[in-house]
């Protein structure tokens, strides 16, 4: 065999398929030997006693996403990337906004400016907030052009949500364009009737923000996205599914054919509407949407997770600090209704699923590789280059220490806010070293990538996210 550029040598090979003992031989960024052993190497990184796993890939987070009143998201593409080399994680799919009555285009032109920052390979949803016949006829093509496959939509929050009318115009539009749809899955009037509700009777505390929106306007909502998919087929992924009984909407959907798919965060495998009880306003460092529910609710998560229901998890990384003038304070701490939602999330996202997953024996190492890093890869149609190791793959590799053991803290997260949801807690399991395209980037909490070495993934479609062809009737409602 040629002389290699880097072996990885001794260690565990963990992809989607299997586990074995391998040498991994990387050059020119790439994977281009997997073999017993692999001697004649220009530098060898020793791997005995790890796990050589794919670097995470992260279908959605939000970093550096401009905000309608100016400014952005306190995470910068440089902390954001610098957070997700500490957690194993090497690529990202995060958000170009669109504002009602704004365009797509002048969004997207300052979000590429901003990403040329960053240091994790990435690439973009478009969020759809108003599809006017502009938008959806002149600038999406152009969008789309770039290699943008994944178009996201907010059935809920103010001001982002789109009517059913506005859902199947997107529906249509991606149809015809080979996107996927991604969906926020949560009833937007519901919601306010019962913010409206609690308000009223004086309940303003962060942790009403769960009595707000329970798990049956969630169960709604996704009935909902999915039927009207199903009725245009569109592919549709429902994103961050905290409950079983949404996500049974998509077990009767894909059991139906449909081509849905769903994902889930580590907040709602750890988190609870209890930690929104903590005393003053200490609770909203773990507001998000959905609302965190309990540890029954993570169990049946997990039963949805093996039974293949749920197969991606990613961070939903949406930070805010919580003191400062951009953080969870921002609109006061006396409405439960006006404080941001989102948590980070981006660097404990693995170490949290190896952990409760892997370590504590509810996935093994291949379920873990498949929901953090080859899964959200294919969802995405970033595979074969990201989410594995293989022969032609970027060498995008994380190694593992299954033992490792450590307590989560502020500064392990390495992201720029001031706190983590997970302060405290122990995870066993820990990514040492990680490898972007070749160049190592991490080693022992130490990031040393460039600012700007990260790379657009320009995505064409893929097979996944086809139509099946498939009209209640035959008629073609696309267009
Ligand atoms: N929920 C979302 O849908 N997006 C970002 C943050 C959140 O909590
Ligand atoms: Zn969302
Ligand atoms: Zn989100």
């Amino acid at each position: 065999m040629a002389e290699v550029e880097l072996a990885i040598r001794g260690g565990v090979v963990v992809t989607a398929e299997g586990m074995q003992r391998a040498d991994v031989g990387v050059s020119g960024g790439r994977v281009v030997a997997l073999a017993e052993s692999i001697r004649d190497a220009r530098r060898i990184v020793e791997a005995d006693g790890l796990w050589v796993m794919p670097g995470g890939v992260d279908s959605h987070c939000h970093i550096e996403e401009p905000q309608p009143g100016g400014g952005a998201n306190e995470e910068s593409f440089v902390t954001a990337s610098r957070s997700a080399f500490a957690g194993g994680t090497t690529s990202a799919v995060c958000f170009v906004p669109q504002w009602k009555g704004g365009g797509l285009l002048e969004r997207l032109a300052d979000y590429e400016a901003r990403a040329r920052h960053a240091m994790l390979d990435h690439s973009f949803h478009q969020i759809i907030t108003d599809p006017t016949e502009r938008v959806i006829e002149e600038e999406l093509p152009q969008v789309v052009a770039k290699g943008i496959r994944s178009l996201k939509v907010f059935l809920t929050y103010e001001p982002l949500h789109v009517s059913d009318a506005e859902y199947l115009r997107v529906l249509a539009a991606a149809r015809k364009h080979q996107c996927l749809v991604t969906v926020h899955c949560e009833n937007y009037d519901a919601i306010n009737w019962r913010i409206r509700a609690l308000l009223a009777a004086g309940l303003t505390a962060p942790k009403y923000h769960a009595w707000a929106r329970p798990p049956v306007v969630e169960r709604e909502a996704t009935h909902r996205a999915i039927a009207l998919a199903e009725l245009l087929d569109q592919p549709i992924q429902i994103f961050h599914v905290s409950c079983a009984e949404a996500a049974e909407e998509i077990a009767r959907a894909q059991a139906r054919g449909v081509k849905v798919w769903g994902e889930t965060c580590p907040q709602y495998l750890t988190l609870t509407a209890a930690h929104m009880d903590r005393p003053g306003f200490e609770g909203a460092k773990f507001m998000c949407s959905p609302a965190p529910r309990d540890a029954a609710e993570h169990e049946r998560v997990w039963e949805m997770i093996r039974r293949g229901v749920l197969d991606v998890v990613s961070s939903d990384h949406c930070a805010f600090s919580f003191e400062g003038p951009h953080g969870k304070r921002q609109n006061g701490t006396e409405r439960f209704d006006l404080v941001p939602n989102g948590i980070p999330g981006f660097a404990a996202r693995l170490p949290l699923l190896f952990s409760e997953g892997v370590s504590k024996g509810r996935l093994t190492p291949e379920q873990f590789v498949r929901l953090g890093c080859s899964n959200p890869a294919r969802m995405m149609g970033l595979w074969p280059r990201k989410g594995g190791i293989h022969i032609g793959a970027d060498a995008d590799i994380a190694l593992w220490d299954p033992a490792r053991e450590r307590v989560l803290s502020n500064a392990l997260m390495q992201h720029a806010i001031d706190y983590t949801p997970y302060e405290g807690m122990t995870v066993k399991g820990w990514p040492v070293r990680v490898f972007r395209r070749g160049e190592e980037v991490m080693r022992e909490d130490e990031v040393t990538a460039a600012p700007g070495s990260g790379r657009f993934l320009p995505r064409a479609p893929y097979p996944l996210i086809a139509p099946r062809g498939v009209l209640p009737n035959g008629f073609p409602a696309a267009g």
